[in-house]
């Protein structure tokens, strides 16, 4: 593969914009998780999409927010770090008619940057088209844009006109990472975020959000079994209750499908065990956050 123009992509936005998802999408596989609630993403990650002449990094980043506690604080210093060096960005937005504190916050970190800034407006397969109008009218009065897109992560629609846009955007370079490289992420950073998205997917709020996951042992046998033991930090004793369920119902559901989706990522059997510990205020203790990858 030649690649002669590389660059960066910031893809910032609210908490559950659908920045993730609209990553997901762009590189036709899923490198980085999405849930239904907002801060599912904590840590940037760089996805990369490849379409020869061109290589270009996507940044996923965690949703922007008022931080209340150091992991939070960790979230938000990673988005304004995105932008350094970037070639272009991507501000994702839901379709409301109204430019909000943070959407405003990060446009005005954006124009800092003189880089492309192109406006997203996701979730389009959620209303008819003419509520979009108060949408664009909001947003074009409150910046300047290069393009203002109407797009919907989830079905794909509008997402490859944004996809060239951003292309056309990447300056002459050489390509920044190899070409068999989809993500910035170990295995093990990966398989711990897919145990984080069942967690998300089949726990309420709080426990998820007060919950990290890291992976202690890793290793692949000979006859391609790949087997994996994961640890669940939770923030306080309830939380590890319900986490582990009647009968240990729930660790066995969420164990279930975060193996299914692995043995797809792996392509063969994975034995995935997992165990729940408590670290009560974990959020706030740098030694904690340092050792889960949040510093
Ligand atoms: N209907 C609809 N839902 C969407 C669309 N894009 C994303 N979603 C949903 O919105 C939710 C949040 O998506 P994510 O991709 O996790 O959002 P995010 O911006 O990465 O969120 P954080 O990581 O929390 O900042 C998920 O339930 C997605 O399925 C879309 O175009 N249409
Ligand atoms: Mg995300």
């Amino acid at each position: 593969m030649t690649i002669t123009h590389a660059g960066l992509v910031a893809v910032v936005g609210r908490p559950n914009a659908g920045k993730s998802t609209l990553i997901n999408k762009i590189c036709g596989e899923k490198v980085a998780i999405v849930s239904p609630k907002p801060q599912t993403t904590r840590r940037r990650l760089s996805a990369v999409y490849n379409r020869e002449p061109v290589q270009m990094v996507l940044l996923d980043t965690p949703g922007f927010h008022t931080p209340r506690t150091k992991l939070g604080q960790f979230m938000v210093k990673s988005v304004r770090e995105s932008f350094g060096g970037v070639d272009a960005a991507v501000l994702v937005v839901e379709p409301v008619p109204s430019v909000g504190e943070i959407e405003r916050e990060l446009i005005t970190q954006s124009h800092k940057r003189r880089v492309p800034f192109y406006l997203a407006i996701n979730k389009l397969d959620t209303l008819p088209r003419e509520s979009l109008l108060p949408v664009i009218d909001a947003y074009s009065k409150a910046a300047s844009f290069d393009a203002i897109l109407l797009l919907s992560a989830k079905s794909g629609e509008g997402v490859e006109e944004l996809t060239n846009l951003l292309l056309t955007a990447m300056p002459p370079s050489p390509a920044l990472y190899p070409e068999d490289v989809s993500a910035d992420q170990t295995d093990r950073e990966l398989i711990s975020e897919v145990v984080r998205e069942k967690l998300l997917l089949c726990l309420n709020d709080e426990v998820p959000h007060g919950a990290a996951v890291t992976v202690d042992k890793l290793s692949e046998r000979k006859d391609g079994l790949v087997s994996v033991e994961a640890v669940v930090t939770c923030e306080k004793e309830s939380h590890k209750g319900i986490v582990i369920g009647k009968n240990g119902a729930m660790l066995k559901k969420i164990g279930s499908l975060a193996r299914a989706e692995l043995e797809e990522m792996y392509g063969g059997q994975v034995f995935l065990k997992l165990w729940v510990r408590v670290r009560a205020g974990w959020r706030d203790n740098d030694a904690q956050l340092r050792n889960f990858g949040y510093q």
